[in-house]
């Protein structure tokens, strides 16, 4: 009989290769946030997928931000960079047909010593399988990759392949986790993520970098036989009046439209009722305050 494993992998990239929708499609539920615009992902998620012969403890790195050169980025950049290198096996995830001196410089980041696997992702929108060949045969000269298996996390593709051979390079021993356990983020901060997903889905292209979300309260009711309610308080931080006057709306039409979507998500999760209380404030230039970043979970 071959011993159990259990390690943590990180899902490395460059933004927008579709890393989060990986780790949504490897878990089997939507955890991480994703959006088709790029530097979505800000805080680093945990998806905890167990078989009978393995634990997988996934790890969703945001994207290699090069938008914004302030605080909130470099922050970003370091956790990119230390959760690549901290793990057991590193996913680089490029886009099939398309590598650039972005996704260099991700591949770069990763130290020559760690085990990388490269998922070509998106492979549902190559129309000519054959072209991936030469696409591949480069790819194999920038680094000496543990194995390479084309994905489509959209499409689910050779999903079950790539967990082999993850295993595959993942240590003896015991999980780290219940069985059906999956996740290590709590319920308050699906709840920001959800919000910021909204925004990236509902806002301008811009906007949604400059906004960040808070919990102010997150409080239980009523453990009752109709389930529980959840009363979450939010804020919404942005750095201008003007944008908080676009994220508000005409009559708060905007505004309304963000968090009715954000309930409706945050019931479907948490399989219960939500009441959901959203505010907008401003604060100036916060992407550059190192008090409020903290305040907001950036370590
Ligand atoms: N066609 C296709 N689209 C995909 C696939 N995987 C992801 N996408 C799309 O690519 C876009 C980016 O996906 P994300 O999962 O947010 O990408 P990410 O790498 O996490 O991006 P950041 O968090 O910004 O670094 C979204 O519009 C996804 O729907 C795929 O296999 N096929
Ligand atoms: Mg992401």
């Amino acid at each position: 009989m071959t011993a159990f494993r259990c390690g943590t992998v990180a899902i490395a990239g460059r933004p927008n290769v579709g890393k989060s929708s990986l780790l949504n499609r490897l878990v089997g539920q939507k955890i991480a946030i994703v959006s088709p615009k790029a530097q979505t992902t800000r805080r680093t998620v945990t998806g905890i997928f167990t078989t009978p012969t393995c634990q997988f403890v996934f790890v969703d790195l945001p994207g290699y931000q090069t938008r914004h050169v302030n605080v909130l980025n470099r922050a970003l950049n370091r956790q990119a960079t230390e959760g690549a290198r901290d793990c057991d096996v590193a996913v680089f995830v490029v886009e099939a047909l398309r590598y650039g001196t972005e996704d260099g410089e991700v591949l770069a980041r990763i130290p020559e010593e760690q085990r990388v696997v490269l998922a070509v992702n998106k492979i549902d929108l190559v129309k000519n399988r054959l072209e991936l060949l030469p696409f591949i045969e480069r790819l194999q000269k920038e680094r000496a990759f543990a194995a390479i298996v084309p994905v489509s996390a959209r499409g689910g593709r050779n999903l079950p392949e790539l967990l082999k051979v993850v295993e595959n390079l993942l240590p003896a021993g015991p999980a780290a986790y219940p069985a059906d356990q999956l996740t290590d983020k709590d319920e308050r901060f699906f709840a920001v993520e959800i919000l910021r997903e909204k925004l990236f889905q509902l806002l301008g292209e811009e906007l949604p970098y400059r906004c960040d979300v808070a919990i102010e309260s997150f409080k239980e009711e009523g453990h009752g036989r109709r389930g529980v309610l959840r009363r979450i308080e939010a804020t919404i931080w942005v750095e201008r009046d003007s944008q908080k006057a676009i994220v508000i709306g005409a009559k708060g039409a905007q505004l309304k439209r963000i968090s009715s979507a954000a309930r409706t998500d945050m019931e479907r999760l948490f399989d219960g009722k939500v009441f959901l209380g959203v505010w907008v404030k401003v604060k100036k230039d916060w992407t550059g305050d190192a008090r409020l970043l903290k305040q907001l979970g950036y370590g």
